[in-house]
């Protein structure tokens, strides 16, 4: 879709869309839309950014708690979102072995306990061997400045998944 039929969505239709652009935070979408037109897909992902950006610390780390586990849960059950299922699939994490799977559980679970928000990374810009690495030395980190960190990769999955549904085009005289 190009840039000229976004902005001609109605609410319903652009929350349906890019309501899950933030992984399950529909209400982000809703609040985007109040936004358009927009110039151009860059314009519409810095809209979601600066509401990210906008958020309190608490509301932030709502979001990030709004994430699967890798390789956790969700993923076992069946219950990932479509986009999270094919990122984490892409990255190998449906198909650890099972020393891989164990390290991750209680990686997991010891990032869980220090930040109280699950570790997020953006799946299709790394492998697993990177994913098990960066959880491993990220709890290590200061809370707030992990909190900053995981709210980057937010906005990097949110920039692939907004590629996928809309196309670059020249931004649009409005
Ligand atoms: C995810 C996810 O679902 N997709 C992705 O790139 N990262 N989850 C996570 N906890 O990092």
């Amino acid at each position: 879709m190009d840039i000229s039929k976004v902005n001609a969505l109605s609410y319903e239709d652009f929350v349906d869309i890019f309501g899950n652009v933030v992984e399950k935070c529909p209400i982000i979408a809703a609040a985007v839309w109040s936004r358009r037109p927009f110039v151009s897909l860059s314009a519409l992902e810095t809209a979601f950014s600066e509401f990210v950006d906008a958020l309190p610390e608490s509301g932030k780390e709502g979001i990030l708690r709004c994430h699967p586990d890798l390789a956790g849960r969700d993923l076992q059950r069946g219950t990932l979102t479509r986009e999270s299922l094919e990122e984490q699939a892409g990255a190998g994490l449906d198909a650890l072995e099972s020393a891989e799977a164990s390290c991750m559980a209680q990686l997991n679970k010891e990032y869980k306990e220090r930040f109280r928000f699950p570790f997020v990374i953006c799946a299709r810009m790394n492998d697993k061997t990177n994913i098990l690495r960066q959880l491993s030395e990220r709890c290590q980190n200061e809370c707030t400045v992990e909190r900053a960190h995981s709210i980057e990769e937010v906005k990097k999955i949110c920039h692939l998944r907004l590629q996928d549904l809309v196309c670059h085009d020249a931004p649009n005289k409005l």
